[in-house]
């Protein structure tokens, strides 16, 4: 599948008065919640599932899923946006912040940038720092289990990005001294990603 250039932009963008402000640029209002998955959507066994930390850490760490139920719970509100333009605001999520799996391993000086792995085989990086400020490691969507098709058992959602970097059915986190590109963003998706600049692709893509 091809990167999707050339966006069109809706010539109308709906939202109620006060919630406008907290729509980005080119982004729209959805009361939906919709699917978007690139291939094949990963069968997940929760009895096998492990959750790893690795690379630029003290001590490498795998977690089973009763192990990951006894970490600290809590729930994140957040805004939603994704880069095929549409935006759903308040989300709630509940589960584990990426931070407390990551304090499990021990974070290493060197350890810079973070690549989130999933099942299926989906990657995507991001920054340490924004990983351990808002990281979240959910499990539960608006008050139900996540969807299968939404990531279960286990999603990162990081508010502050487009979605693409909120990886479903993610099951590892690896610690990099320097940044290496995932899935998307080896395919012209911008690597800051940041829904308020309107960060969709590579700049050199847009010219
Ligand atoms: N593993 C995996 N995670 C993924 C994707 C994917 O294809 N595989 N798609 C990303 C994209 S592009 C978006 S917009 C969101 C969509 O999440 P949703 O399907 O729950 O709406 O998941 C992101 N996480
Ligand atoms: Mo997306």
């Amino acid at each position: 599948m091809e990167p999707q250039f050339g966006l069109k932009r809706p010539d109308q963008v709906k939202e109620a008065p006060d919630q406008g402000e907290r729509v980005p640029p080119g982004q729209f209002l959805s009361k939906r919640f919709p699917v978007l998955t690139y291939g094949s959507r990963p069968e997940v066994d929760i009895s096998l599932w492990t959750f790893r930390v690795f690379g630029v850490v003290d001590q490498e760490i795998t977690l089973s899923w009763k192990q990951f139920t006894e970490l600290d719970w809590v729930t994140l509100t957040a805004d939603f946006h994704c880069v095929t333009q549409w935006s759903a605001l308040d989300q709630s999520w509940e589960g584990v912040r990426a931070a407390t799996v990551l304090d499990l391993a021990g974070v290493r000086p060197q350890a810079k940038f973070v690549m989130a792995h999933c099942f299926g085989g989906y990657t995507t990086n991001l920054p340490l720092d924004m990983v351990l400020e808002e990281g979240f490691l959910a499990h539960r969507h608006n008050g139900a289990e996540l969807g299968k098709d939404h990531g279960w058992p286990l999603r990162l959602i990081v508010p502050s990005r487009y979605a693409w970097k909120s990886a479903k059915w993610v099951n590892g986190l690896e610690l990099m001294s320097e940044d290496s590109p995932g899935f998307w963003e080896q395919r012209g998706y911008n690597n800051n990603a940041d829904p308020w600049k309107e960060e969709r692709f590579w700049p050199e893509l847009t010219r």
